[in-house]
């Protein structure tokens, strides 16, 4: 590996001064005496993109991460000079740039210092390869932290580490093992309460240092490819996220059942399996919207078979399923068995869709088929022919979902566990190696998958999981992180690898819950299923290998606090939709750090166990066996706790009772949370009334709640509602303004509204500004309920 201190040994080579600049549009082109080219383009106000060539040439300008739809736009652009520098302005940054060296800087508007390079980028000549090692270093200021990167298993804050990105399949990983099985080269830097995003869009394998081979310095390169990144300023943690996630691109939102409680196994199979576990969920009535088809029901691990002695009728019996509420979720890998037999084979050799060496011989790997070629998933016609595959599957057998694994690529019994390195891509257009295409043949494979299903399953709306990705991957598909273990450590792991994935442009994302490998105790797997359930997306899997889990395996106690937890999630079903469309509208992780949720208290930027679930609810899992509770920090704002609605300040460490039925929840005063009754599965009733859950606050404070069909694609042509609730507490009464924005009918009569925390006892009220009886609106005073039409636009509460 080529590292700082190795680089500088073997001879780095540096731009030097620079003799002319010029704007191009929004684009600056700056050239050095040695004839190093910088590119500085204002994306937007507070996006920067900086690319850099080392003799003036750049290469085609293509990515697979940038969103095509992403916002563009700037309202500023200035540039100035003087003897020492060249000084780039927008309306929100300022980038200085040294004539001297052409290093630059960032500055926001006020002149604080945000971010400067220290040796700035330089490289090395890759003589074995051809092109460069390129690289950047930057100065770190005290007190700087650092998170993103997507799947790392390490401490969520990335200060002291040195991490590389190289997708690969990581069987029973641990903690601070790298690499895993997702390229996610973006990171977050804060220091002085001021946030700013580096996104190093290089999909060779890519180095990044915070900190850790010296002490203020931040380094980040690349074996091969441009010095190509993306400066994105905050200030706000929020404000980079959700920048980024534009620009990468972020999904169409999920149909609401693949929010539901999903379960797998390696493998259910044959079909009278797959139907007892079906009754198993409805006879002990836990929640449960999917079950997932591994391997093994194919023929002979053929993709795009079936094994016909285990299901004879794969239609009827995915009909049969979904007459009882499951979706059927498939598997499908990239490799292709070599049998001249198979018609997949046959005719991808025909259409030469197979990778090759770079001599010409097929790329041949050992994966579950046996000998196998792969499909090149960077070279669009192989796409658009993946894609067709999933007519039948999808268009005539009914499988509502596909699951795309081993596509780091992962290939047994070979060094590295992947593609050799000379192998040929297509990368659209683009000829190159492996060495380039290791790292997006996943995502491109979950693109392929996605264009499939998303064809064949129309008007409906598609659900597809990957396990490798590369930035952007997000619009193609949902994710989980691997191969886990049964452990109490995986499960602090999976806490911290889906809050990184969330900030890292990646929310629909979940672990195995329970572990992959080994076998959880049932006090883990229950410990596990209560922070699962706060995860966007939520799937018991396990190798199958281990013993069973499923939730009744473990005994009654464990069913019967594990079906409490997934009916907590069942119930907040429309808040999590509601969290899922703001993060596909507009960017926002659907889970926050406590970092996201309060950057300027510094008591946040090294915490991890607690997160924000949605904008209103504080989590912290507890991740220790034999405990009855925990210390935790809650941030600062008052705290309902959930259970028993007692209120606390926040801004301090305390400690929350959790014994096995329980965990800390809390929610943020001045919240309505929308509550669905529990149901076995997403639409089996039709919701005539939900329950809104008040948390009185004396302040303001708003909520909003998404509604559609769940499924399809009205909603597209503004058929939702989109509503929202201004709530005013005062000490003698409480005011809620309810806003609909939109055209959609639903089943909703009424919202049945329960008031937590009121100060006073109800004594009268108005609703649409007119005064009303108590009993005409149901009011209950043991609950402190009312019941309201779905559509009133005011209520006013007074006390005594
Ligand atoms: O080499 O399809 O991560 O979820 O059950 C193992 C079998 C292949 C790895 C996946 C896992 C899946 C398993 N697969």
């Amino acid at each position: 590996m080529i590292t700082n201190t190795e680089l500088e040994k073997k001879g780095n080579l540096f731009p030097s001064k620079l003799v002319s600049y010029e704007q191009n549009g929004d684009s600056i082109c700056f050239t050095s005496e040695n004839g190093v080219q910088l590119i500085i383009t204002v994306v937007r106000d507070s996006m920067l993109r900086l690319r850099y060539a080392t003799d003036g040439i750049f290469e085609n300008d293509f990515s697979y991460a940038i969103d095509q739809d992403q916002s563009h736009g700037y309202s500023v652009l200035d540039i100035t000079e003087d003897d020492e520098f060249i000084w780039i302005i927008t309306e929100q940054i300022k980038c200085r740039i040294t004539r001297k060296d052409m290093r630059t800087a960032m500055f926001d508007v006020e002149g604080a210092l945000i971010l400067q390079d220290e040796l700035g980028f330089h490289w090395e000549e890759s003589f074995e390869f051809g092109g460069n090692y390129v690289k950047m270093s930057k100065s770190t200021v005290d007190g700087e932290n650092f998170y993103g990167l997507g799947d790392k298993p390490t401490s969520f804050n990335l200060k002291g580490k040195r991490l590389s990105n190289w997708n690969t399949d990581q069987y029973a990983f641990g903690k601070d093992l790298d690499e895993l099985y997702k390229a996610i080269p973006f990171y977050i830097g804060l220091h002085s309460a001021k946030a700013y995003g580096i996104f190093f869009d290089n999909t060779f394998k890519t180095h990044f240092d915070f900190c850790h081979e010296r002490r203020n310095i931040t380094s980040f390169w690349a074996d091969g490819g441009e010095m190509n990144y993306y400066f994105i300023y905050g200030p706000k943690i929020g404000d980079v996220v959700t920048k980024y996630t534009n620009l990468t691109g972020r999904p169409e939102l999920p149909p609401m059942w693949a929010l539901g409680y999903h379960q797998s196994k390696w493998s259910y199979y044959p079909e009278a399996k797959v139907k007892e576990l079906a009754a198993n969920f409805r006879n002990n009535r836990f929640p449960c919207d999917a079950l997932y088809l591994d391997i093994d029901y194919m023929d002979g691990f053929r993709c795009f078979t079936w094994n016909k002695d285990y299901f004879p009728e794969p239609k009827r019996m995915v009909e049969e399923l979904e007459e009882d509420g499951f979706k059927t979720v498939a598997i499908i890998d990239p490799g292709i068995k070599i049998d001249n037999e198979y018609p997949i084979f046959k005719d991808g050799l025909e259409k030469d869709y197979f990778c090759k060496r770079a001599d010409g011989p097929y790329m041949q790997g050992k994966v579950w088929p046996g000998k196998c070629v792969f499909p090149d998933f960077t070279n669009p016609k192989v796409r658009e022919w993946w894609a067709d595959h999933y007519k039948t599957l999808i268009g005539e057998i009914g499988i509502k979902g596909i699951w795309n694994d081993m596509n780091e690529p992962a290939v047994m019994e070979v060094p590295g566990k992947t593609f050799p390195l000379d192998v040929r891509h297509d990368y659209d257009g683009n000829r190159c190696s492996h060495r380039k295409a290791h790292n997006i043949f996943g995502m491109q494979m979950a693109r392929a998958t996605y264009e499939g299903v998303r064809k064949y399953i129309f008007p409906k709306r598609p659900f597809t999981i990957t396990r490798a990705s590369y930035s952007g991957g997000q619009r193609f598909s949902s994710t989980w992180t691997g191969d886990n273990l049964a452990s109490w450590e995986h499960l602090w792991l999976a806490n911290t690898q889906i809050q990184r994935l969330g900030i890292s442009g990646f929310s629909f994302a979940g672990t195995d819950i329970g572990g992959f490998a080994d076998q959880p105790t049932g006090e883990l797997f229950t410990r596990w299923i209560q922070l699962g359930v706060f995860h966007p997306f939520c799937r018991v899997h396990s190798s199958g290998d281990h013993g069973e889990q499923e939730p009744w395996y473990f005994g009654e106690e464990v069913l019967n606090i594990t079906r409490k937890f997934v009916e907590l999630r069942y119930q907040l079903l429309p808040y999590l939709y509601t969290a899922f469309y703001q993060y596909c509208k507009d960017n926002i992780p659907i889970l926050k750090p406590l970092v996201y949720f309060d950057q300027e208290d510094i008591q946040t930027h090294y915490r991890s166990d607690e997160f924000i679930f949605g904008e209103h609810f504080l989590i912290c899992p507890i991740q220790e066996p034999n405990v009855q509770g925990r210390r935790m920090y809650i941030p600062r704002g008052q705290w309902y706790n959930f259970w028993n609605d007692t209120v606390i300040e926040g801004g301090k460490e305390l400690w929350v009772d959790a014994p096995l039925d329980s965990m800390p929840i809390y929610v943020k005063e001045g919240a309505i949370i929308p509550k669905y009754p529990v149901q076995q599965y997403v639409d089996e009733i039709e919701i005539e009334e939900i329950n809104l859950d008040i948390y009185y606050k004396n302040g303001k404070q708003n909520s909003v709640l998404y509604e559609d069909d769940h499924d399809g694609y009205d909603y597209k042509m503004g058929i939702f509602n989109f509503r929202t609730f201004k709530l005013t507490g005062k000490t003698n009464d409480i005011f809620v303004q309810q806003h609909v924005n939109g055209t959609y009918k639903s089943s909703l009569k009424t919202m049945k509204i329960t008031f937590h925390g009121l100060p006073f006892t109800i004594k009268s009220a108005t609703v649409n500004n007119e005064d009303v009886s108590l009993e005409s609106i149901g009011y209950d005073n043991e609950r402190n309920s009312i019941i309201l039409q779905e559509n009133f636009t005011d209520l006013h509460l007074i006390g005594e």
